[in-house]
């Protein structure tokens, strides 16, 4: 591919924020989750929404379709960074211990898949040694690569920041390979994979590629002030800031590369890795 054709393309999506709300939705879309900040507490349905396929050097658009997609929640071996509460984006974090140093529980586990063959054929989930939920896949199938938006249905448990923690929000970092042609690791290209995972160092990363860098986030915020029952819901006891916390923080934790390595591949219920391929 020449220089000016990814120059184009990337100056193309670039442009996508603004640009999606002139032009018709979904053309230069990345791939994100449908609900992308939630409530703490509540249990979420949720789609890993699927923006376009790969890119077709002949029609050079992003026309090829997607055959399948894999997804990594962090697991608690996660990297943790924070910074004071509603920095800009371009703010660094700094490293701020654990994640179940912000999160009651396990601080991993949190989102299922949804069983659904809309899409795709087949599916799996991932586990990580200790029997939690750490990602899935699903693939078969084709999902067209323009026009269209594909949705993958899951859902997040109740997710509690600790009472004790300076926590404001606590933002996921969601790793996603959309995949539309099978190859192994060294076939990575635009015309093969979206790799919307975070540049950590692990084997997914896709340096130079359309989404180098550009993961799915998922931001789980905190009930300061708690909310009143509805008719459907009962009431949820307010989880103010401790004073000695002033504005707090916003959390972002990130899949480590050893994590993204180990759960990215997608094996199927023989055992076998489909992607990337051996
Ligand atoms: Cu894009």
């Amino acid at each position: 591919m020449s220089i000016s054709i990814t120059f184009k393309k990337l100056a193309m999506c670039s442009l996508s924020t603004a640009a999606m709300v002139t032009a018709s939705q979904g053309v230069f879309a990345h791939t994100r989750l449908q609900v992308p900040t939630i409530l703490e507490g509540a249990r979420v349905y949720n789609n890993e929404v699927i923006g376009h396929g790969c890119h077709n050097e002949v029609a050079n658009n992003t026309s090829t379709p997607v055959m399948g997609t894999s997804v990594v929640f962090p697991d608690a071996t996660a990297t943790v960074t924070s910074k004071p509460a509603g920095s800009a984006s371009s703010v660094a974090g700094t490293p701020a211990g654990n994640v179940t140093d912000y999160l009651a529980g396990a601080g991993e586990g949190y989102s299922k898949k949804v069983y659904s063959k809309d899409l795709f054929s087949d599916e799996g989930q991932k586990s990580n040694s200790l029997g939690n939920v750490v990602g899935y896949w699903t693939g078969g199938g084709s999902l067209p690569g323009i026009n269209y938006a594909g949705l993958i249905p899951f859902k997040t448990d109740a997710i509690t920041i600790k009472p004790e923690s300076c926590a404001n929000t606590v933002t996921f970092v969601v790793a996603i390979a959309d995949v539309c042609t099978l190859t192994n690791a060294s076939g990575f290209s635009d015309e093969t994979v979206n790799l919307w995972t975070p540049a950590v160092g692990s084997n997914f990363d896709g340096p130079g590629l359309h989404a180098y860098n550009s993961p799915a986030t998922l931001k789980v915020v905190r009930n300061i002030t708690g909310t009143p029952a509805t008719l459907t819901t009962a009431a949820v006891a307010a989880n103010p800031l401790p004073a000695s916390c002033g504005e707090g923080l916003d959390i972002t934790v990130t899949p480590t590369a050893e994590q993204i390595n180990r759960d990215m591949p997608a094996i199927d219920g023989n055992g076998v890795q489909v992607w990337p391929q051996p």
